[in-house]
C-alpha cells in the first residue's frame, strides 16, 4: 500500500515536470514562417531555424508591455528568444515580411492580453501591412477554435 503511494506521487512529480520550459522551433520555409502561428507558456524558447536569406524581428508596439524586442542577425541559424510575458508576439523577417513573412507566438493561456495594442500598433505599419493583418488574423481564428476569445 505505501509502495502505490510513493508512485502515486511520482506520477504526480512526472506530470509537474510537464510543465518545464519547452523549445519552439520555428523554420523559414521558402517566405513563410512555420508554424505561422506559435503557442507557448512563459519560460519557453523560440528556436529559428532554416535562416539562411533570413532574419527575425519582433514588430514595435506588438509584443506584451515589458516584454523584451528581438532582432536576429540576417542568417543567424538557431537564434534563439525566451519569452517571459504572457500575450500575443508578432515578428517578421525584414526581407519577406511584404510577401508574407510575418508570424506569430502566444504566451500564456486564454485571451492575450494586448490584442487591442496589436490593432492600434498595425496603423503605424508601413511595409508589408496586410500580411502583419493577415498574420494577426490568422492568430485570433486559432485563439478562436481553440475557445479563447472573449
Ligand atoms: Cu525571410
Amino acid at each position: 500500500m505505501r509502495s502505490i503511494r510513493i508512485l502515486g506521487a511520482m506520477a504526480l512529480l512526472g506530470l509537474s515536470s510537464g510543465a518545464l520550459a519547452e523549445e519552439h522551433i520555428i523554420k523559414a520555409v521558402i517566405t513563410n514562417w512555420v508554424p505561422l502561428v506559435t503557442f507557448a507558456k512563459p519560460g519557453d524558447t523560440l528556436k529559428f531555424m532554416q535562416m539562411a536569406g533570413h532574419d527575425t524581428e519582433s514588430i514595435d508596439g506588438m509584443i506584451p508591455e515589458g516584454a523584451a524586442k528581438w532582432k536576429a542577425k540576417m542568417g543567424q541559424e538557431g537564434f534563439s528568444v525566451k519569452l517571459e510575458k504572457e500575450g500575443a508576439y508578432i515578428y517578421k523577417c525584414n526581407p519577406h515580411m511584404t510577401t508574407g513573412m510575418v508570424g506569430a507566438v502566444v504566451v500564456g493561456e486564454g485571451e492575450p492580453a494586448n490584442l487591442a495594442e496589436l490593432d492600434k500598433a498595425l496603423n503605424d505599419v508601413k511595409l508589408g501591412k496586410n500580411m502583419v493583418a493577415r498574420t494577426i488574423k490568422k492568430m485570433k481564428q486559432e485563439l478562436q477554435k481553440a475557445g479563447r476569445l472573449k
